[in-house]
């Protein structure tokens, strides 16, 4: 339900039903990772599904572009309590990389790779449903620092769970903490249930 005055640069004018408990309003798209920027070059990028997969799948940049892109408008809530409304998000859906790679029945979860080394972790069923490879945010390119060329985009989750320099996605049947779900996070992070961190850490 998204009204034409629901502006990016027009905060808080009828919005709080679209901002999370215990988040604010930003108008800027802060930088944030844990670490430094890993330095990815288009002529060695490569882009793996591996896993349980009925099909492996290597990708060069050249091929990854070849795919079918969507564009999907979506709000974003970091866990340090800033949220983004209304992003523009160009890329390819999990499901149209899915169809690549065909998942076999067991296949329940999945882990996000990233250049750098950093992972996140979901159930299957959430990136099927809403996940989307991401190479362009409102019309550009994605910035060095927001995981150009390719980030993961969850919308219904806390920020960590979109994963920025992506360069592949293993899918496995038992589920397994990524980076920060291993250091206090939680591991469904649904923003409107402030699942931020460990329920042993929020007592
Ligand atoms: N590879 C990688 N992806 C990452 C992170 C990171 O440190 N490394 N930080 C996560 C967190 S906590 C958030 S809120 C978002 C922030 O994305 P942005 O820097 O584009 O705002 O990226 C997520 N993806
Ligand atoms: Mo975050």
């Amino acid at each position: 339900m998204k009204r034409p005055d629901q502006l990016k640069d027009a905060p808080d004018q009828g919005m709080g039903d679209r901002v999370p408990p215990g988040q604010f309003l930003s108008n800027k798209f802060p930088v944030l990772t844990y670490g430094s920027t890993p330095k990815v070059d288009l002529d060695t990028w490569k882009f793996r599904v591996f896993g349980l997969v009925e099909q492996e799948v290597e990708l060069t940049w050249d091929q990854f572009t070849k795919l079918t892109w969507t564009t999907v408008t979506a709000d974003f809530h970091c866990v340090t309590q800033w949220s983004s409304l209304d992003n523009t998000w160009e890329g390819v859906t999990f499901p149209d990389l899915m169809a690549l790679a065909q998942p076999k029945p067991e296949a329940k979860f999945v882990m996000a790779h990233c250049f750098g080394g950093y992972t996140t972790n979901l159930p299957l069923e959430v990136a099927m449903e809403e996940g989307l490879l991401v190479h362009k945010q409102d019309g550009e390119p994605l910035g060095e620092g927001h995981g150009w060329p390719l980030r993961l985009i969850i919308p219904s989750r806390y920020g960590w769970k979109s994963a920025k320099w992506l360069n592949g996605i293993e899918l496995i049947a038992e589920d397994a903490p990524g980076f920060w779900e291993q250091r206090g996070y939680n591991n469904n992070a649904d923003p409107w249930k402030e699942e931020r961190f460990w329920p042993e850490l929020t007592h």
